[in-house]
């Protein structure tokens, strides 16, 4: 058997292209699961398996396990259409969506791994008077926190969207936008492999295919968790299961208000290069951009209904179909290639609910919603600071769960670019 390859250099592209790609190391360790652990993690998908990064890389903390039900990222991580920004209102979120964002532009070489981060700008179109005021205000509350934001008026907009359709007789009256220069997109599924694969270098275990069935506490403190793989004991247990966390958390009388509900979107054949910014347009249901495949990625609102479901649901795709059409009917023959569902964790604020909850050693990282991929990168960082100090974690501390009970919420429904 031929050792398996472990620098990927672009001679080792070309041997392993004569050897039909059997020799390429896997990224990361399979791992088995040990009869115990200093921190366990719940979930494989990129808030999971940064929290496990950081801890390792920053605080030391090596002795983790990631356990995955299924496999890596097959949540809403390679399920979302990768839009990253941090054009949020309030100070909490800039806060949080700024060091995250901050922390994408050297993700790639942090990681030594190609996430394809392309801050390529970001338009969010108002048709209306009234959005236009909503967006000015973000642009305000950006410029003053230093997120580099700002409205731009119709004649920009065409200058960057030129196959934008505006005309007078338009269902649609274009007033402008909120533009975000590096806003953009990077591949999610990149994302959470580079991270797994640093993690596990830094010892961390990645264990997928194995369902926790529940928390162990004694009352008072975590024990550790039941899986599918047998009982494995830690003193620290995050949960950072999407829309299946409330059902773990729920018999330890931790009660999460957060709805799962589904959100759809459809990739198109690939094309030649023609959309070079990512446009939003929550207010008529729609989102586009242009991955580095060619591929049109469009997404519109979430159901309006709850449900763990994970498909398409028909009207909500008419009316993204239809919207996008309107706005560039020029895409009227394009056709679409792929469409799928992932079950969105939404919080009443529509903001995340990070940190600790119930018994002594329990965390959770979770209520991400639609716009929680962005933010894989902060709330790794902050989540392993508040795990190891609590003091540590001055951008995660305002999103903990008595937040519902005292009445400060965080409030970005304005701000979640999906209509919902
Ligand atoms: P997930 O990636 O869902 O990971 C949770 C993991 O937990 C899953 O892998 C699951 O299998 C595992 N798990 C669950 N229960 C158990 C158990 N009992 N035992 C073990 N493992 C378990 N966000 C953006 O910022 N930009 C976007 O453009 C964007 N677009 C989106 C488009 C769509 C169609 C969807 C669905 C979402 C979009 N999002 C977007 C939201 C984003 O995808 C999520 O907020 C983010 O991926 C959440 O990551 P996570 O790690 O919390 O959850
Ligand atoms: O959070 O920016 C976002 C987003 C766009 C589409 C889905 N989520």
């Amino acid at each position: 058997m031929r050792r398996p390859t472990r620098r990927y250099s672009f001679s080792s592209l070309l041997r392993e292209a004569r050897h039909h790609h059997r020799g390429w190391a896997p990224a990361w360790r399979k791992a088995e699961p040990k009869p115990s652990y200093d921190v366990v993690i719940i979930g494989g998908g990129g808030h999971g398996l940064a929290t496990a990064y950081y801890l390792a890389k920053l605080h030391g903390i090596t002795k983790v396990a990631v356990l995955e039900k299924g496999w890596l990222g097959g949540g809403n991580t390679a399920r979302n259409t990768a839009i990253i920004r941090s054009n949020y209102l309030r100070p909490q979120s800039m806060a949080l969506y700024g060091l995250s964002h901050s922390l994408f532009e050297h993700l790639s070489q942090e990681l030594d791994f190609n996430v394809f981060y392309s801050p390529r700008g970001l338009v969010e179109l108002a048709f209306s008077r009234q959005s236009m005021d909503a967006l000015s205000r973000t642009a305000d509350a950006n410029r003053h926190f230093g997120i580099k934001t700002w409205m731009i008026p119709p004649d920009e907009v065409r200058s960057l969207l030129p196959m934008l359709d505006d005309g007078p007789h338009k269902r649609y009256p274009l007033f402008g936008a909120l533009y975000q220069p590096r806003g953009g997109i990077a591949r999610h599924d990149a994302v959470a492999w580079a991270y797994a694969r640093m993690a596990s270098k830094l010892g961390v275990e990645i264990i997928e295919e194995c369902d926790v069935e529940n928390i162990m506490t004694d009352g008072a403190k975590i024990l550790g968790v039941r899986t599918s793989r047998g009982r494995i004991a830690a003193g620290t247990v995050m949960v950072a299961a999407a829309a299946d966390t409330p059902p773990l958390v729920a018999p330890l009388g931790v009660n999460l208000p957060i709805e799962p509900v589904n959100l759809q979107a459809f990739v198109s054949e690939p094309l030649k290069p023609l959309l070079d910014v990512v446009v939003l347009a929550g207010a008529v249901d729609g989102y586009i951009s242009q991955s580095d495949k060619g591929e049109l990625v469009i997404g519109g609102a979430t159901d309006r209904y709850p449900g763990y479901s994970r498909r398409g649901s028909l009207p909500e795709i008419e009316k993204t179909a239809a919207s996008m059409l309107e706005l560039f009917p020029t895409l009227s023959r394009v056709r679409m290639m792929r469409h799928w569902g992932g079950t969105v964790d939404i919080t009443p604020d529509r903001s995340p609910i990070l940190g600790p909850a119930g018994p002594d050693g329990l965390f959770v990282n979770c209520g991400w919603g639609t716009g929680g991929f962005k933010a894989i990168p902060g709330s790794g960082f902050s989540m392993a600071a508040m795990i190891t100090s609590g003091n540590a974690a001055r951008v995660a501390e305002p999103y903990g769960l008595d937040r519902f009970a005292q009445g400060r919420l965080i409030d970005e429904s304005a701000a979640s670019a999906v209509a919902h």
